[in-house]
């Protein structure tokens, strides 16, 4: 079955494989562009299934602050999605891996909670942040993207309810289980 189920410090974190604008939780993330325009991936479709809610939203912090520098997250409401909110992060674009891709990756899983945690929003779904445009590889993002969320809710005890990861692959899934069992074996 397309479902693991872990718990970490009080709180559930959940792979699944899935379409993310159709979770049913409080905040669904979008990986996002600077300009925080629609564009295509993940994003094209969560803008398409919240409407103009979400990119108008969207569009209203972008002239008032600027471009969303990679790492950094903001929040608008959820339009006509199941989630009530959408929490958008601009993951950094793959260069190979020594340009602090890394560092920058689990920067963005960590804004994104930290954000959650500050509106009092527990139930979150991550969709595989810079693995398709932006061309991470899914075997060492989902390694970054695992610890990162791991380290956070051990350092924020019962503050989320519910972490999950929507893959929409069925290798990506994969490559997220496996990359789970192996941070649980170190
Ligand atoms: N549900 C879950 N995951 C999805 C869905 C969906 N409905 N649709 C696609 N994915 P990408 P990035 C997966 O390219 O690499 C945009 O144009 C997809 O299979 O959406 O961070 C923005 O505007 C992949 O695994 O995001 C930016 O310019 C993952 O989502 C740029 O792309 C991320 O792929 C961001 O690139």
């Amino acid at each position: 079955m397309e479902r693991v189920e872990r718990e970490i410090a009080g709180t559930k974190l959940v792979l699944v494989r899935g379409d993310i604008t159709k979770q049913e939780v409080e905040a669904i993330v979008n990986a996002a562009n600077p300009d925080l325009t629609p564009g295509g991936g993940v994003s094209g479709a969560i803008h398409r299934a919240g409407g103009p809610v979400v990119t108008e939203a969207a569009a209203k912090i972008r002239k008032e602050r600027g471009r969303l520098p990679t790492g950094e997250a903001v929040l608008t409401p959820g339009g006509n999605l199941p989630a009530q909110y959408v929490i958008h992060t601009v993951g950094p674009v793959w260069h190979g891996g020594n340009r602090g891709e890394a560092e920058l990756l689990a920067k963005a899983y960590r804004s994104c909670l930290s954000l959650a945690v500050q509106h009092g929003i527990k139930t979150v779904a991550f969709p595989s942040i810079s693995t398709g445009a932006y061309g991470y590889p899914v075997p060492e993002a989902a390694r970054v993207a695992l610890r990162a969320v791991r380290d956070f809710l051990r350092e924020n005890p019962g503050k989320l309810k519910e972490v999950r990861f929507v893959l929409f692959s069925p290798a990506d899934f994969a490559e997220y289980r496996q990359a789970l069992e192996e941070l649980e074996r170190v």
